[in-house]
C-alpha cells in the first residue's frame, strides 16, 4: 500500500505512477484462441464437444450442449427461499432502472421542411458470457441480462462453462430470473466462437457481453467486428473519499470489498485528515486477519492500495477525477456538494450509508462499469448497449429545392458526378413541372 501526502515534494510522481502502474495480465493467448475460434467457425459442434471435454472434463453430445429447463427448474430447487428473494429483489430494482432508460426516439421538421429524426431499435440476439469457477457472479447474470431484456432484445442466449459437469444453481436461478432460456453448458473461447459464427446447435449473435478470463476476452476480441462486443473489463476498483465522520472499520470494509475482488484490484482512500487514514490502514490490517479472502485481499492492498491525503475534500475530488474510478464513494456528510464537481467516474454511491456493495448487488443502476481508468470516455452497461439508432430523413420537393443546390456544389467539388446527377436530376424534373417557379 502507498501513503502519499499531496503535501510531500514527491507526491507528483508518486501519483502519477499511481496511474500508470496497472499491472498486465501477460499471458500470450492470441495464437491459441485463433486457433479455437479457426476450429468451431469450420467444425461447429464436433468442435465445441471437444474443446468442452478437453478443457472442462465434461463429455458432451451436441444435444446435450443446452440446458434443459428441467435442469434450471432442478437448480433452482436447490436455491433457499431466502436467496431466490434477494435475487428477486435484486432483479426488481434493476429492471425499474434500466426501465427508466430507455431512450425515445426523435422526430422533428426542420425549417427547409425536412423531417429529420432517430429511432431507436433492439438488438435481434444477444450472447451473455458467464464466467464458470472462482468469477462466477450470479449478480453479474442479472446486470448484463436485464437490460437487454427491458431493451427489447429478440433473443438471449447464454454460455456458462461447467468444469466437471458442476455449475453454481444460483447462476441458472439468476439467469431463470432475468428471463433467459436458452443456455449452453460451453466456456471459454469455444463458447465466444459458437456465439459468433453460430454451429449446428447455437444460433450466431449479433453482440457478445460479459466478463471472462484471458481467453475469453481475446476471443471478444478476435470476434469483435464481426459480431459487437462490450467493453473488456479490466481489474476492478474503488476510490473512496472519507473524511473522519467515517467509522475508519466501515471505510476499512469498503477498500477491502474492493480488494477481495481479485489481486489486481485496486482500492484507494483519499482524505483530508491523516489521523484518520491512519485508523483506517490499522482497521484494514486488522480485518485483513479475519477476512475469507484474505489472501486475495491482502495481495491486492499491498501491490495496489493506496491511502491519499490531501489539504481538503475539493483536493481528494481533483485527484479522483485524475484516477477516474470505476467506482467512487462520497462518504461525507454533505456528498452532493462534492459531486457537482466529479468528472470521471463510472458509478457514484452518495452517503455514508450508500457503500459500494449496495450498488454490486441491488441498487438498481448497472455494476458492469468502465475499469482502468477509461471512465474517462466510457459508460456503464446500460439499455442502450442493446439497442442501436436508425436515422432518418424525409423530405419533399420544397425540401430538395431549397438544399439540393449545395448538395449538387458539394458533389461536383468531390468529383462524384452521379452524386450530383442524382440530385440535380430531380431538381430538374421539378423545374420542368413549375418552368417558372
Ligand atoms: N464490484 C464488481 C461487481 C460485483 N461485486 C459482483 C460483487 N459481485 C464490479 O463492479
Ligand atoms: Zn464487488
Amino acid at each position: 500500500m502507498k501513503r502519499l501526502d499531496t503535501r510531500d515534494a514527491g507526491f507528483e510522481s508518486a501519483f502519477s505512477a499511481l496511474l500508470t502502474n496497472r499491472e498486465e495480465q501477460g499471458q500470450e493467448v492470441t495464437g491459441p484462441v485463433a486457433n479455437i475460434l479457426a476450429s468451431v467457425r469450420k467444425e461447429g459442434d464436433a468442435a465445441l464437444c471437444a474443446l468442452t471435454e478437453r478443457f472442462d472434463r465434461l463429455p458432451v453430445t451436441p444435444e446435450k450442449l443446452a440446458f434443459t429447463a428441467e435442469e434450471v427448474a432442478k437448480a433452482k430447487a436447490q436455491v433457499s427461499p431466502e436467496l431466490l428473494d434477494a435475487l428477486d429483489v435484486a432483479a426488481r430494482r434493476i429492471e425499474s432502472f434500466h426501465q427508466k432508460q430507455l431512450p425515445a426516439d426523435m422526430r422533428y421538421t426542420d425549417d427547409a421542411g425536412m423531417t429529420l429524426g432517430m429511432r431507436w431499435i433492439p438488438l435481434d440476439a444477444v450472447g451473455l458470457y458467464v464466467p464458470g469457477g472462482k468469477a462466477a457472479y450470479p449478480s453479474s447474470v442479472l446486470m448484463n441480462a436485464i437490460p437487454a431484456k427491458v431493451a427489447g432484445v429478440g433473443r438471449l442466449a447464454m454460455c456458462v462453462p461447467t468444469p466437471d459437469g458442476v455449475i453454481n444453481p444460483l447462476v441458472l436461478a439468476a439467469a431463470d430470473r432475468a428471463g433467459v432460456t436458452e443456455i449452453y453448458r460451453v466456456g471459454g473461447a469455444q463458447a465466444v466462437g459458437a456465439m459468433a459464427y453460430g454451429t449446428q446447435s447455437i444460433q450466431p449473435v449479433d453482440r457478445i457481453v460479459g466478463p471472462g478470463n484471458a481467453y475469453v476476452a481475446e476471443a471478444k476480441r478476435q470476434v469483435f467486428g464481426h459480431v459487437g462486443i462490450d467493453s473488456i473489463a479490466g481489474p476492478s476498483d474503488v476510490v473512496v473519499i472519507a473524511d473522519s465522520g467515517s467509522d475508519p472499520r466501515v471505510i476499512a470494509l469498503d477498500l477491502l470489498a474492493q480488494a477481495e475482488h481479485d489481486e489486481l484490484a485496486q482500492a484507494t482512500l483519499i482524505t483530508p485528515d491523516a489521523t484518520f487514514a491512519d485508523r483506517v490502514i490499522a482497521a484494514v490490517d486488522a480485518e485483513l486477519k479475519v477476512l475469507t479472502r484474505t489472501a486475495i485481499a491482502s495481495a491486492s492492498w499491498a501491490r495496489n492500495g493506496a491511502v491519499l491525503i490531501t489539504r481538503d475534500l475539493l483536493e481528494a475530488v481533483e485527484l479522483a477525477n485524475r484516477l477516474a474510478p470505476e467506482h467512487l464513494e462520497l462518504m461525507v456528510d454533505d456528498p452532493e456538494a462534492l459531486f457537482v464537481h466529479v468528472r470521471h467516474a463510472g458509478a457514484a454511491f452518495l452517503g455514508r450509508f450508500c457503500p459500494e456493495a449496495v450498488g454490486d448487488y441491488v441498487g438498481g443502476p448497472n455494476h458492469v462499469l468502465p475499469t482502468s481508468r477509461t471512465a474517462r470516455f466510457a459508460s456503464g452497461l446500460s439499455v442502450y448497449d442493446f439497442m442501436k439508432r436508425t436515422t432518418f430523413l424525409s423530405g419533399g420537393p420544397d425540401a430538395l429545392r431549397r438544399i439540393g443546390p449545395s448538395a449538387v456544389a458539394l458533389a461536383h467539388a468531390e468529383g462524384l458526378q452521379a452524386h450530383a446527377l442524382s440530385v440535380s436530376a430531380r431538381l430538374d424534373a421539378l423545374a420542368e413541372q413549375t418552368p417558372n417557379a
